[in-house]
């Protein structure tokens, strides 16, 4: 096996944290060497201290520039704002360091095109972090549809529910900033969908999408007021390459819905459903049952011959979402050990930034927009 992996953790927030759980629990499930926590990096010189001290990372840094082109580290992970992934993930490539990169990938499908070609050519591993892709439900799902169990697709719907921004007085966050985040619900959940749509339906050929502000200002921490210029929600209707139908919605103001990402897929044979907040579970309707007792079945997706689940603990003994960074994590690794390539890679990213980008415009311009082929 080769030498352990040591990782330049970038972002010290929440999906930093997210991936700093990740990267302390992975050897224990996990036939990987343990990755060392080596640098967490932050603009923010405290928070990068704060999140040294929880997780147990080695060293902090305030500049991601000098840590991408040290020699003691073989990963950079990164968990900033959209604005800073391209040029870090196109100089981390450059020094020969394998990426993942939280998504949205970047800002515009030309930026995630260079970022795919710079890892392409240094031959590093490269990964977006779409994460929900390693939920064992939605592997379970994506085996079924690929053994034709519920035949010819018909229809995607996918609703990604929040509720955070509702309150008007929740503040100006970067996420608020189209200069920093590119959008705001859209590239944040619509990115997990448009990713889980291809993932389990195929390539999206066109979009036609509305969005809205309902917010127009908030207050900054600083106390003056700042113009929100992202959405607060966007939906779309979508054409599938293969003759599909979908719809996506993301909003941050659906009261009630903290994390609310659910989807139906509606085929020739059979239908199936699946909701983040009940992640351990997969609806399935099979139009083969005999009619009196057809119905919806509930798969509870805990047993050791369901996806990832031999890693964990006994039927019926649930996991959550830091599991599915575990998994995200695992499998990177396993590929920066093997020297093969891992999905979702920085082409996913590309190919999903494509969709969002399109919908974006359509938005603006109140009109269908293709998608390129390839
Ligand atoms: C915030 O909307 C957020 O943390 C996303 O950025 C994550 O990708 C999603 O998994 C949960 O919600």
């Amino acid at each position: 096996m080769a030498r352990k992996t040591n990782v330049g953790l970038i972002g010290a927030a929440f999906m930093g944290r997210a991936h700093s759980n990740g990267y302390l629990d992975v050897g224990y499930y996990f036939d990987v060497p343990q990755p060392v926590l080596h640098t967490v990096c932050d603009v923010n010189q405290s928070a990068a201290e704060a999140l040294a001290k929880q997780y147990g990372w080695q060293h902090t840094e305030s500049s991601w520039e000098k840590l991408v082109v040290r020699d003691d580290i073989d990963l950079i992970d990164i968990c900033t704002s959209n604005k800073s992934h391209m040029p870090i993930a196109v100089a981390a490539a450059q020094n020969g360091k394998h990426i993942i990169c939280e998504k949205p990938i970047a800002m515009s499908a030309a930026e995630a095109k260079t970022m795919y070609e710079a890892a392409e050519e240094a031959g590093v591993r490269h990964m977006t972090a779409f994460n929900y892709r390693r939920v064992p439900s939605i592997l379970l799902a994506k085996k079924m549809i690929d053994e034709g169990k519920i035949g010819k697709i018909y229809h995607f719907n996918a609703v990604y529910y929040q509720d955070w921004l509702v309150d008007p007085h929740f503040p100006f966050v970067w996420r608020h900033d189209v200069k920093e985040g590119g959008s705001g619900a859209h590239g944040d959940m619509n990115a997990h969908t448009v990713d889980l749509a291809r993932f389990l339906v195929g390539e999206i050929a066109a979009v036609c999408a509305a969005q809205d502000t309902f917010i127009k200002e908030r207050r900054t921490p600083d106390g003056h007021m700042a113009k929100v210029t992202v959405d607060d929600a966007l939906y779309f209707m979508a054409k599938f390459q293969n003759g599909a139908l979908g719809n996506f919605m993301a909003t941050r103001f659906a009261h009630g819905r903290k994390n609310f990402l659910r989807l139906e897929i509606f085929g020739s044979e059979g239908s199936l459903v699946f909701n983040l907040e009940r992640l351990n579970e997969l609806d399935y309707f099979s139009r083969a049952d005999a009619p009196d007792t057809q119905g919806f079945r509930n798969i509870v997706v805990t047993e050791s011959a369901h996806p990832y689940l031999n890693l964990w603990w006994p039927p019926g003994h649930i996991i959550g979402w830091e599991h599915t960074f575990i998994h995200e994590i695992g499998d990177l690794l396993r590929a920066i050990d093997n020297g093969q390539g891992v999905k979702a890679d920085f082409y996913d990213g590309y190919r999903c930034q494509q969709v969002l980008d399109a919908a974006w415009e359509s938005s603006l311009n109140n009109k269908w927009m293709a998608i390129p082929e390839k």
